[in-house]
This record gives C-alpha cells, sequence and structure tokens, in this order.
C-alpha cells in the first residue's frame, strides 16, 4: 500500500519537473536569442520536417537523417546517458552550439542548404551526425 503511494508521487513530481523544465528551456530560449519571428511567419509549419535524435554514449541515433533540400528543418534532441560527452552540441557551419541536459528534449531549428549536408558533432568534435539535403 504504502509502496503503491510511493510510486504515485513520485511519477506526479517527475511529470511536474518535466514540465517546469520545459517551460524554463522555452523562457530561456526566448530571452538569450535574437528575436523571434513573429508567429505568423511559418503558416505551413505543420509540414515541416521533424526528426527525434538520441544521444548516448556511443554517439547519435540515428547519426543520420534526411530533410528536404532548402527548406525548414526541427531536430530534437534527447541525451540519455551522462556516461560520453554529448552534453554539448554543436552545428559547426552554423556557428551554433546547445547544451543538451539529461533527458530532456532540446530541438534545434534550421534551414537547410540546397544541396550537401549540414553535420552536428558533440563539443569536441569526437561524436558526429548530419542532415542529408535531399
Ligand atoms: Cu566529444
Amino acid at each position: 500500500m504504502s509502496s503503491i503511494r510511493t510510486v504515485s508521487i513520485r511519477t506526479v513530481s517527475i511529470r511536474t519537473a518535466s514540465i517546469l523544465a520545459a517551460l524554463s528551456l522555452f523562457a530561456g530560449c526566448r530571452s538569450s536569442s535574437a528575436p523571434a519571428p513573429s508567429a505568423s511567419a511559418e503558416p505551413s509549419a505543420g509540414a515541416r520536417a521533424e526528426h527525434a535524435i538520441t544521444v548516448d554514449a556511443t554517439g547519435y541515433h540515428p547519426a543520420a537523417v534526411r530533410a528536404p533540400a532548402g527548406k525548414p528543418v526541427r531536430l530534437t534532441f534527447t541525451r540519455t546517458s551522462d556516461d560520453g560527452c554529448g552534453a554539448q552540441l554543436v552545428f559547426p557551419t552554423l556557428n551554433l552550439r546547445r547544451d543538451l541536459p539529461l533527458d530532456r528534449q532540446v530541438s534545434v531549428d534550421l534551414t537547410m542548404p540546397a544541396s550537401g549536408n549540414v553535420a552536428f558533432t558533440c563539443g569536441m568534435g569526437m561524436m558526429k551526425g548530419s542532415v542529408v539535403a535531399e
């Protein structure tokens, strides 16, 4: 009986923490990035390509994803392991760097080039992944 109660309380507090984390992450993005474009700028946001990428001690999964050339794409990274050095995410050609807190989703929006790919790495350039324009 008491163990059941403990489990349910834990579940609720984890959920609350996740929500708070998501809210603070959102607020952090807003304050740290350049002025946000107007909300009406992307009427076709629902059609945007999206990929979820998991980061663990061995690298990015999947390490390569595809996105339509010249179009916006959203990559949502979740780091699931404290081993390895995935805590920082770098897009060298975009001059973009993000922290990846453990077990939290971090989304990166970018626009694909007309051809080629956009590479991303860990903070030290050891683990590598890419988005291939197609
Ligand atoms: Cu590294």
